[in-house]
């Protein structure tokens, strides 16, 4: 309804071909600063699949024409306009030059082509391109490109593009240039230069058929120390797509370059990634074990989208999760790979469980609010909007889906037909289920539905055990409670939903599974049913005791599973589980329900207490060494306050965090003495080792540190944080004990240690952005109190000399993690967090739309929150509404204040 009232909305029913196609460009840049000249030579034709057109029109934004020639000859009647240029009366093919000019260096959005440190780069995703120079600026529209570069040589002494490096040389003046060439095919959108004072590391490897290809990490010449494990992410991920998937790389040579200035975390421009340095820096003393992990999985991700993406593009964007939802998934299974190789589970868990924890946080809480869209969304104003957890977490759990009916054999086999039948094309994410369907010999019609529907599905569960018979029937029903109206209006039927199971026996032990109408039990003790209707009852047979049911094992598909289990068979499950992602599910469930009710308890003013059994299920995990490091300290972490507001009727983020914080200070004081054992016994000591062993001995051993900062009597958890800090070989026992500093002495006011530890931060790694970010965050994000609420130091952070609005990575750590990661502070009562937002958001709206419209997301939820801070979100949408100049951060305020 909302969208045929506003103009300006694109519809996915509304596709039709481009009315011309363009084979060649050859771009010429002289690149400086303020202005930058633009030539572009094109060979165009008519699309013969599409009808006549006689004008040619194309896209740009914020360009000063200069020129055309038609086949060599000034071309009168082409007219600039604010969306670009059109070309009447344009022959049937022809070559085409135009010339235009751009700013780089007033260049704030950061899309298209800009200035950062004083270097080049680019941002063509997803429609930049258009910023550079006036082009058919859609994805199914793929070109060969060939691009010359000329710059000053004293300060561009590297000049790169996509593709091979066809020649370089000087030219007067103190200038210089570079040519390349990239062999494939490609759309606008992944097009990429750089020019600038960089340094690389280099490597040389041979791809599975035995060509050498070259391997580059470029950066700032200070942070050559940082690229180690960037290249060697790289390596991994190209010999992972060749044993997993049979992919090669295409190229001679593949690029990385990092920028600090990035609007999100990579992209995939072939051959040429750029990089937020976010995700390519990292050494011990300056990267956590986490970012270790994302540069390894964002390194994976952009090399996957070499096949997946760019090999077999996206015909629009509409089909955004079909690059993006794939790509998601075939970088969470490299990372899996990489932790656990194929068969280790309960390494392969972790990283599941990590995945389901975003996944749930964030995508179910989406698909809840005013964003909510399916996977393949219907209309967008600005699409740019569109690249969200939905198209991407939700997408590759869809991905996942047809490898859990399929196996990995299936899938592989899916993936082969869909690279035989499309490499090279621009396709959907119709052409890709097709691959798979027909790969498999099934019909996957129904299946349809995930990449439709909007909203959560729930599944809710019914059990019967006849135990004359020996039958235990299970009955499943679908549908999706009562979401949000614009999910609702998506919903058309039943969703074909894998779903795996197990049945536990009195021992704890997994019983054989035997379905009705087959002749006997399988070897496996998880099955995956298919569950296509409303509802349906699955009978086992020969089932010898009353077990008790491991649902959606692995968590086999992206629903919200309803069962009422008692918390003494939670308590079992979480005991002996051999699903080992169900385990941890097990656990949270029982925590879950123990908070929600507490908060609610809280709510109201009523006493808190804790029942013991709960803290003994916890201390049996703590202090059973049986489980993996990694694992406990994912099973011992209380799901987080974002999370567990979200599931109140009318969320209150004060009282979940008091009911939290409860929990967590009884925990501490209850387990006191295990937490410092726990603590002693997974020291790492030694030179600082990245594998998944000592990272997982460093979670835990952080995380008891946290809890022992809970105690009422802090003191001996000072001490020790205190000696963790100036100890530290690594910063993620630097920060972790910088953290828990803050923490312990947060009722108090503050601490003279932790103060100290802050300035110390401060100063040990002023040269550090990346490591000042986090100086930034961690005050952001620390507990607050009466006396001493964030926001007061969050404002004085503003003005910090370190602190800079146009940097989206520094905007990030203090804004975003303040307004996002701290829902407590952020949602004072006296709406006081509110007012910071509006303003935030209306100041990067003038400088960056895309950043802005990412920190505007965070009042989506209004509606959903208690009735004391709901006023005061809707004010501040107001306002901002008001003010807002970019179509960006107009369609997320619109649709929330809807
Ligand atoms: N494809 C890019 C994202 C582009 C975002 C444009 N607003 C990175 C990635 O998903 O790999
Ligand atoms: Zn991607």
């Amino acid at each position: 309804m909302a969208d045929t009232a506003t103009p300006n909305v694109i519809r996915r029913a509304d596709y039709a071909p481009p009315a011309f196609l363009i084979d060649t460009v050859a771009l010429e840049f002289d690149l400086i600063p303020e202005r930058t000249v633009v030539r572009n030579t094109m060979r165009v034709r008519r699309n013969p699949d599409a009808s006549h057109a006689s004008n040619f029109e194309l896209m740009g934004e914020q360009l000063e024409f200069v020129s055309a020639t038609i086949d060599g000859a000034p071309f009168a009647q082409a007219h600039a306009h604010e969306h670009g240029l059109t070309l009447d009366n344009v022959p049937d093919s022809f070559e085409l030059t135009l010339t235009s000019i751009c700013n780089p260096a007033e260049n704030t959005t950061l899309s298209g082509l800009y200035v950062s440190g004083g270097n080049f780069f680019t941002q063509c995703e997803a429609e930049g391109f258009r910023r550079i120079t006036y082009f058919l600026d859609r994805p199914d529209v793929m070109a060969t490109f060939t691009v010359t570069l000329r710059a000053s040589k004293a300060d561009y002494p590297v000049l790169l593009s996509n593709g091979n490096l066809l020649e370089e040389g000087d030219l007067p003046d103190g200038r210089h240039f570079a040519r390349w060439e990239d062999p494939f095919r490609k759309p606008s959108y992944l097009f990429a230069l750089v020019a600038g004072k960089l340094v690389a590391l280099e490597e040389r490897v041979k791809s599975g058929s035995g060509k050498e290809k070259l391997l580059q990490v470029w950066v700032e010449p200070h942070d050559l120390d940082k690229t180690r494990h960037a290249m060697d992410s790289l390596i991994n991920s190209i010999r992972w797509d060749e044993s997993r998937f049979g992919l090669e790389l295409d190229l001679d040579r593949f690029m990385i370059v990092a920028v600090s200035d990035f609007n999100m975390g990579a992209m995939e421009n072939k051959g040429l990634n750029i990089f937020n340095t976010k995700y390519v820096l990292a050494n011990p003393e300056t990267a956590t074990d986490t970012d270790f992990a994302n540069i390894e999985a964002v390194v994976g991700h952009e090399y996957f989208h070499n096949w997946t993406g760019n090999r077999v593009t996206c015909r629009d964007w509409f089909q955004l999760s079909l690059k993006e939802g794939l790509t998601v998934f075939r970088d969470q299974e490299f990372s899996a790979d990489m932790a656990g190789g194929a068969t280790d589970e309960a390494a392969r868990a972790t990283k599941r469980i990590e995945d389901v924890r975003v996944l749930r946080q964030m995508q179910f809480a989406e698909d809840a609010g005013p964003m909510a869209h399916p996977v393949r969304p219907e209309s967008y104003v600005e699409i740019n909007n569109f690249y969200t957890m939905t198209v991407y977490e939700k997408g590759s759990e869809v991905v996942r889906m047809y490898q859990t009916l399929f196996g990995r054999d299936g899938f592989r086999k899916g993936m082969d037909l869909y690279f035989k039948r499309h490499d090279g094309q621009a396709v959907t994410c119709d052409d890709f289920r097709h691959a798979l369907a027909d790969a498999n010999g099934r019909d996957l019609a129904q299946f349809e539905r995930w990449y439709s529907q909007a909203g959560t599905p729930r599944v809710s569960v019914r059990t019967q055990y006849d135990a004359a018979q020996q039958r235990y029937s299970v009955t499943l029903t679908q549908g999706y409670g009562d979401t949000a109206p614009a999910a609702r209006e998506t919903q058309k039927g039943p969703l074909l939903i894998p779903f795996a199971i197990g049945l536990i026996g009195k021992d704890g032990h997994d019983l054989p599974l035997q379905l009705e109408g087959e002749t006997r039990a399988s070897e496996a003790t998880t099955r995956v049913l298919e569950f296509t209707q409303t509802e349906q009852t699955f009978t086992f047979v020969n089932v010898a005791q009353e077990p008790l049911p491991s649902l959606l094992r692995n968590f086999s598909a992206p629903v919200i599973v309803e069962y009422d289990y008692s918390a003494d068979q939670l308590a079992f499950l979480l005991a002996h589980d051999s699903d080992p992602f169900n385990r941890w599910e097990a656990g949270q469930r029982l925590a879950t329900r123990e908070l929600l009710t507490l908060a609610g308890r809280a709510a109201t003013g009523v006493p808190l207490q804790l029942d013991d059994s709960v803290v003994a299920a916890f201390a049996r995990v703590l202090t059973d060494e049986t489980l993996s490091p990694a694992f406990r300290e994912l099973a011992l972490m209380l799901p987080s306050e974002a999370y567990l507001a979200e599931q109140m009727a009318e969320s209150n983020p004060a009282a979940v965090h008091a009911a939290r914080q409860f929990v967590r200070k009884r925990l501490a004081n209850a387990l006191r003495a295990d937490w410092l054992a726990v603590y002693e016994k997974h020291r790492t000591p030694g030179a600082y080792e990245a594998t998944p062993e000592a990272s997982g001995h460093r979670a835990l051993k952080n995380l008891a540190l946290s809890y022992l900062a809970e105690l009422d009597d802090p003191a001996g958890a000072v001490r020790l944080a205190s000696a963790q800090y100036d100890a530290a070989n690594n910063m993620t026992d630097r920060s972790a004990a910088l953290s828990a500093l803050l923490n312990a002495s947060a009722a108090n006011g503050g601490s003279v240690e932790a103060q100290q530890a802050l300035d110390d931060f401060y100063r040990r790694f002023e040269k550090e952005p990346l490591v000042i970010d986090k100086w930034f965050a961690l005050q952001a994000t620390q507990r607050g109190s009466a006396q001493r609420p964030v926001i007061e130091i969050v404002r004085k952070l503003m003005a910090h000399p370190a602190f800079n609005l146009k940097n989206p990575n520094r905007a990030r750590s203090l804004i975003f993690s303040f307004c996002a990661a701290n829902p407590a502070q952020f949602h004072a009562e006296d709406g006081s967090g509110y007012a910071f937002w509006a303003e935030q958001v209306i100041a990067l709206d003038a400088i960056n739309p895309q950043v802005a419209a990412r920190l505007a997301r965070s009042l989506e939820l209004w509606r959903r929150f208690t009735p004391t801070l709901r006023d005061g979100m809707r004010a501040a949408l107001e306002k901002v509404a008001s003010q807002v100049k970019s179509r960006d951060v107009r369609e997320i305020v619109e649709k929330a204040l809807a």
